[in-house]
């Protein structure tokens, strides 16, 4: 059997839905990511401009890199879980990272085996990740930038083997967006701000997840039911139509999570925030955020039930609480008529 033959066979075996191989050289957007960098839509993510000549070319990562092993994980829990709110589908349950990691460690001891010497990474890299899966034919990049994979659809995490193995690249798959703008009309900040572009700093997955301190009042009302993360131009993609439920129960809907009401949420103090989200992604962004977060929700969807907690909020010694519960209150308030 061929060295591809093998690595394809194992990406299988360790539960990846697809493997694909680009040749290792410069992305093919390096100049399209560098204008973003320049015209600041990465906002606060300072770590997205630095070294920006690795990110670009995994041989700058690697030396002696000559194929990307390109890796898609369906990771689609369902299509609903939880009243009153919504959270992007990825942080469900447990953290991808922790789960892509152990896979990718199994596929490089596979690698190592056939003579080679890897660097695998699943979203934290100096890697431009959609631009690889794009040059492998691992589906295309839409016009959301969310990779397309013709099968599985929006519902995969990306990730990767940068290899000193010469492996035979395959072709790409094209784009296939058409005439379709779905996403651009239903991005709720128009943070699409032109077909493959997205300004991290409109968006509300950003906004929400990476964004650290208080929230533009500007996009309050936008984020809607959007307590963490942001799933709209996944959402309306026609190309989700054959998306299944992910195989891994990992990455289905935690029960505890989504058993509580937005109100809920305000009552946890730091150890009962770090229990519920212990191994999920929301655990990074800590009480301080995800509670602001919730203020949001509620003054957009609050009602009188929801006053008693957001009074209580208001008081929190944490500024940003605070400052998020007194204007969830002012909001809700005026919704019942200013009583
Ligand atoms: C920074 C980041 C974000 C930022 C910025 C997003 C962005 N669009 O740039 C924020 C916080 C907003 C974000 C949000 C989300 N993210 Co994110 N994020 C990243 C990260 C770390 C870097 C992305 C990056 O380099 N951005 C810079 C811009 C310039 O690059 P790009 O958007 O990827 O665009 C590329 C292509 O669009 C292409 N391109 C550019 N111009 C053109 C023109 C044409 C004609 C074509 C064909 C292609 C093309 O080249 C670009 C450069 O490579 C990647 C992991 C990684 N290391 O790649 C994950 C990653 C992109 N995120 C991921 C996910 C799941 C999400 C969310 C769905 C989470 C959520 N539900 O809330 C949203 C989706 C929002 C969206 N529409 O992109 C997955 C996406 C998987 C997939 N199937 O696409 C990734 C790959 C992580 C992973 N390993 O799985 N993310
Ligand atoms: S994740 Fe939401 S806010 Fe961000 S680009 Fe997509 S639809 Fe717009
Ligand atoms: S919604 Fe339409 S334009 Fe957007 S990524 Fe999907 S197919 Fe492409």
């Amino acid at each position: 059997m061929s060295a591809v033959d093998q690595i394809r066979r194992l990406a299988r075996e360790v539960g990846f839905d697809d493997c694909r191989i680009a040749a290792a050289a410069e992305a093919a957007h390096a100049g399209e990511f560098r204008e973003w960098i320049a015209d600041g839509c990465h906002g606060e993510m300072a770590w997205m401009e630095r070294t920006p000549e690795r990110r670009c070319d995994p041989r700058e990562v690697l030396a002696g890199c000559r194929s990307v092993v390109c890796l898609a994980l369906n990771y689609y829990p369902g299509r609903t879980a939880g009243e009153g709110y919504r959270i992007a589908r990825y942080a469900w349950n447990d953290d991808y990272h922790d789960i892509v990691e152990k896979m990718l460690k199994r596929m490089d001891e596979g690698m190592v085996a056939l003579g080679g010497v890897q660097r695998y990474y699943v979203d934290t890299g100096p890697v431009l990740e959609r631009d690889h899966a794009t040059a492998a034919g691992l589906g295309w990049s839409g016009k959301s930038t969310v990779q397309i994979h013709p099968r599985l659809g929006t519902w995969t995490f990306l990730a990767e083997l940068l290899t000193t193995l010469e492996l035979p690249a395959d072709p790409p798959f094209g784009d296939h967006c058409g005439k379709c703008v779905r996403c651009m009309d239903a991005c709720p900040t128009q943070a699409i701000t032109a077909p493959h572009r997205v300004d991290a700093r409109r968006c509300v997955s950003y906004l929400t997840i990476e964004h650290k301190g208080s929230i533009p009042e500007e996009f309050r009302e936008a984020i809607g039911d959007r307590l963490y993360g942001c799933d709209e131009c996944l959402e309306v993609c026609p190309w989700n139509r054959f998306a299944q439920v992910s195989r891994e129960a990992r990455f289905h809907a935690r029960e505890e999570v989504f058993a509580l009401k937005p109100r809920d949420f305000l009552g946890l103090d730091d150890e009962a925030f770090r229990g519920l989200f212990a191994k999920s992604p929301i655990k990074r962004i800590k009480r301080a955020r995800f509670l602001r977060n919730v203020c949001v929700v509620l003054g957009n969807t609050g009602a009188v039930e929801d006053l008693p907690a957001l009074r209580g909020a208001a008081e929190d010694p944490d500024p940003l609480i605070a400052e998020h519960a007194a204007w969830a209150l002012a909001r809700v308030t005026a919704r019942l008529g200013g009583s």
